[in-house]
């Protein structure tokens, strides 16, 4: 198999590599990589204990080289499109699959345009688009406007579409679940995740029947799709023209992978529902407090879910859970201020900084008790 002429981690493999025999690889395929896939799989004891499960998992996927999931998808989809020559990649992104289209983008040589929501995406993905070197171009309306756009720009311009309409990078993200399955030497009872486009609960399940039927894994999970009540399309069985959400990341009104979706809850026995912001907004909290994992707030939207579910009964105490933490905290560092306990700020003294902690009156009050 041929390597990439150009970098690549030498001390780790990448999913292309280790999982070649599921993934649809030649001997024309680059094994690509910025190190991308092998994330933690956690076993949340603080957050279990909380939730009264014994066995919840996080994968925590914002330890990807991009910060998202989405470089799984990405590694593959851009090193197809190396392999069949393409001279530019194109994509439509609520932003991690813009911040990852463009790095690997830049890896690859490639010419990298990405349509984005105006003023609709966190600050920290923008930031990587615009540095790793994509011309970006933010659009006056949603995401569903710009994956409309990008439809057609793709076709007229002959770039590679890299949206998770391209089949690639369902490929490339259901290593996810072959990893979850290697960590745990069997599925788990219930796989939790997040859903805009619902590309990534398609690939995860693709990635489970794939395991299942190669005699790796003997069942396969019930999946739990969670979308945001504003943009919950699927759960309300229509399209949403104006959608709304804190979790920027899946404001998605009308999901590319609808349909896939639908078969993925129906033939594993799950359900896709929606979680509010208020819900989305406690669990992004208790996750950081708790284990120490920043995520995005669109992430925590597994982790709300799961919960809704555990007090409604609806989940065994003595199941086994995995909840996808799709992105790092570090791409909206707005969204984490907003919902954080406020700055102390003070002169730069002993007594000023003991005084914002509420240390000085504590003193005052253990030295009238001494005397
Ligand atoms: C952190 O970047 O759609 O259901 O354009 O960034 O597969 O769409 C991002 C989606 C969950 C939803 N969590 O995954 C984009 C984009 C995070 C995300 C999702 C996204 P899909």
């Amino acid at each position: 198999m041929a390597l990439i002429e150009g970098s690549y981690p030498v001390d780790r493999p990448g999913i292309i590599a280790h999982y070649r025999e599921w993934l649809p690889v030649t001997e024309s395929t680059p094994l690509f990589s910025l190190g991308e896939g092998f994330t933690p799989l956690v076993h949340a004891r603080w957050l279990g204990d909380e939730l009264g499960l014994k066995q919840l998992y996080l994968k925590n996927e914002g330890q990807n080289p991009t910060g998202s999931f989405k470089d799984r998808g990405m590694v593959m989809a851009v090193a197809k499109a190396i392999e069949e020559g393409a001279s530019g990649i194109m994509c439509a992104s609520t932003g991690n699959t813009s911040a990852s289209a463009a790095a690997y983008g830049a890896l690859a040589g490639m010419q990298v345009v990405v349509l984005i929501p105006n003023g609709n995406i966190a600050i920290g993905k923008l930031a990587q688009a615009l540095h790793y070197g994509a011309k970006v171009v933010a659009v006056e309306g949603n995401f569903d406007d710009a994956l409309r756009l990008i439809r057609v720009l793709t076709e007229k311009h002959r770039l590679t579409l890299v949206n998770s309409i391209n089949p690639l990078r369902l490929e490339g993200q259901k290593t996810g679940a072959f990893e979850v399955c290697d960590a745990l030497k069997r599925a788990p009872d219930y796989l939790a995740i997040p859903v805009g486009n619902a590309g990534n609960i398609s690939a995860y399940w693709a990635g489970f029947k794939q395991y299942r039927a190669g005699g790796r894994i003997t069942s396969t999970p019930r999946m739990l799709g969670f979308e945001a009540e504003g943009a919950a399309a699927i759960v309300r069985g229509e399209v949403i023209a104006d959608p709304h959400t804190l979790a920027t990341a899946i404001k998605i009104g009308n999901p590319a992978s609808w349909q896939k979706a639908v078969a993925a809850r129906d033939e594993s026995g799950g359900r896709i529902e929606s979680v509010t912001d208020d819900e989305i907004v406690a669990a992004y909290k208790l996750v950081s407090r708790l284990e120490g994992i920043f995520v995005e707030p669109a992430s925590a939207a597994s982790v709300a879910g799961v919960i809704k579910l555990i007090r409604a009964g609806e989940i065994e105490p003595d199941a086994t859970v995995v909840c996808v933490l799709t992105g790092s905290g570090l791409k909206d560092p707005d969204a984490a201020i907003a919902h954080a306990a406020s700055l102390r700020e003070t002169a730069a003294t002993i007594e000023a900084v003991e005084r914002s902690l509420g240390w000085a009156e504590a003193l005052v009050a253990a030295g009238e008790k001494l005397a």
